[in-house]
């Protein structure tokens, strides 16, 4: 059995900074974050950047130093999200490649996101996973509802495998409008995946915590973050996203599936090495978290 890939969502699109104070949103404090987050166990952190007014951005300069930074500061592999928020155009959603992550989102069908809608049309799936294939991009298939992953297998088959050859998905559970983060949905999305593909799995909300006893007890892997879930206990915030991910290292331990090393995501995932040899960030130290064994 593998150890756990943790992966740290900080931001996401949809929370206002005024709602949650400690959303990191400069590229400071997201750098800063990561590092935390590096600290306690993260190997991949799935990025969205805001503005100078702290709102959704796609803007190509901003993505392009997020990624410098974050490269610079941590060896994290740097995961952007190209689903960003429900209002930014598809046009805008695939220049984010050209900031040349690691790796990207790809997300696999339209649902009902809350009120909104997030549209991911065929044709634009089709164009993001060409274009990540052709700029060596390691993708990571967003599922929110059961029936994109036959979307998946559609896509695979009509489409070949991604850049690198290993489908890595994360099943998004529990947004209103996708799949409920409950047990009997994560095992009905495990049985579908294509052979050979490892999961993550998150639990927007109060789903959080049963989605990643679900997911480990399946052989899975855990993204947690403030992205999915701003309440660590029922009328307790969340304090930071390393505190998400310090408790998610802990159940990972418990499982006896310890924090994968940040090489041995990279060597799973297949990312292709982009760090420069020059400017290599300090390897980072790991601290004990508090659910650790002893
Ligand atoms: N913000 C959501 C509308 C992704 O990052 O690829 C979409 C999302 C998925 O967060
Ligand atoms: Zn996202």
């Amino acid at each position: 059995m593998t150890g756990t890939l943790l992966t740290v969502a900080p931001t996401g699109a949809e929370t206002q900074k005024a709602d949650a104070p400690n959303l990191p949103v400069t590229l400071s404090e997201l750098v800063s974050t990561a590092k935390d987050c590096a600290a306690v166990g993260a190997a991949v952190i799935h990025v969205h950047i805001r503005d100078e007014s702290a709102q959704p951005s796609l803007d190509s300069g901003r993505l392009r130093e997020t990624v410098e930074a974050l490269r610079e500061g941590t060896d994290l592999i740097v995961q952007m999200s190209t689903g960003g928020s429900v209002h930014d155009s598809e046009a805008d959603r695939l220049r984010v490649l050209d900031a040349e992550p690691d790796s990207a989102s790809c997300s696999m069908g339209t649902l009902n996101f809350g009120r909104e809608v997030f549209l991911n049309r065929w044709d634009f799936i089709v164009a993001l996973h060409q274009a990540m294939q052709e700029r060596e991009i390691v993708p990571e298939y967003e599922i929110f509802d059961l029936g994109q992953l036959m979307a998946l297998h559609r896509l695979l088959d009509k489409h070949g495998p991604p850049y690198g050859g290993h489908v890595h998905c994360d099943l998004v559970m529990g947004v209103p409008g996708g799949m409920p983060g409950t047990t009997a949905a994560l095992v009905a999305a495990v049985q579908t995946l294509p052979a050979g593909a490892t999961f993550s799995a998150t639990g927007v909300g109060r789903s959080t915590l049963p989605v990643a006893l679900a997911a480990l007890s399946a052989g899975g892997h855990l993204r947690v973050g403030m992205e999915d879930t701003l309440t660590y206990a029922p009328g307790q915030p969340v304090d930071s996203n390393a505190q998400l991910v310090a408790r998610a290292s802990g159940l990972a331990r418990i499982a006896l599936r310890p924090p994968m090393e940040i090489e041995e995501a990279r060597d799973m995932l297949a990312i292709k090495d982009r760090r420069s040899t020059a400017a290599e960030p300090a390897p980072t130290a790991r601290v004990a978290t508090p659910a650790s064994p002893r």
